[in-house]
């Protein structure tokens, strides 16, 4: 099955993003558009792993960050990788916040006796909002950089699990669903 680990957002908050980014949508652009349900902010791609690694990775995840306190981030700010003129990947940046990165640490901690080799990239928190398709040129992209004036975003959002998910390509792209959940620890203290 097809893994990752992810920080999922409030359905409010998830619906304001997907809102923000109509004008976006409505551009016409060669772009594959995550749907609603889709948005998530991914902490780390797990790829094709055994079934029978669930179990071991929900609870070694559980473990990791179940000591780490809940905290809030702001989302917000439109760009693309590697940049608005050669656009792969539409996003809504989050706020750089050590919470987070401590988070994506755990979370490459614990699967990383799991075979899982860590990122050589930098954490790079965004929510994808969007693919380039494979044909589209920096041409069609003309637009973007008028259109990201026009795009008004800016939200907060608790942080208070890490989920471990699983996507199912299909037709109509990719269906996600959380195979488990570890929270952030929430008794006071
Ligand atoms: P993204 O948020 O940066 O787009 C589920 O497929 C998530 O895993 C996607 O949201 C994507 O993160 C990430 N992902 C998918 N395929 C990947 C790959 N081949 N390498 C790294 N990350 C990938």
């Amino acid at each position: 099955m097809r893994l990752f680990v992810a920080v999922n957002l409030p359905p409010e908050e998830r619906s304001a993003a997907f809102r923000a980014a109509a004008p976006l949508r409505d551009a016409r652009l060669p772009v594959r558009w995550v749907a609603e349900h889709g948005l998530h902010i991914t902490l780390k791609f797990l790829g094709e792993v055994d079934r029978g690694l669930v179990g071991g990775l929900g609870s070694a995840l559980s473990g990791a960050v179940g000591g780490a306190r809940p905290f809030e981030i702001w989302l917000g700010g439109f760009g693309a990788f590697p940049s608005l003129t050669r656009p792969r990947v539409l996003w809504f940046g989050i706020e750089r916040h050590p919470a987070l990165e401590l988070l994506a640490n755990d979370v490459e901690h614990a699967v990383g006796p799991f075979g899982f080799a860590p990122e050589l990239k930098p954490f790079q928190p965004h929510l994808t909002l969007g693919r380039a398709a494979r044909a589209a040129r920096p041409s069609d992209f003309r637009s973007l950089g008028t259109l990201a004036a026009e795009v008004e975003y800016a939200g907060v959002m608790r942080v208070e699990s890490v989920d471990l998910m699983q996507s199912t390509l299909g037709r109509g792209g990719p269906a996600y669903s959380v195979v488990h959940r570890a929270p952030l620890a929430c008794e006071p203290e």
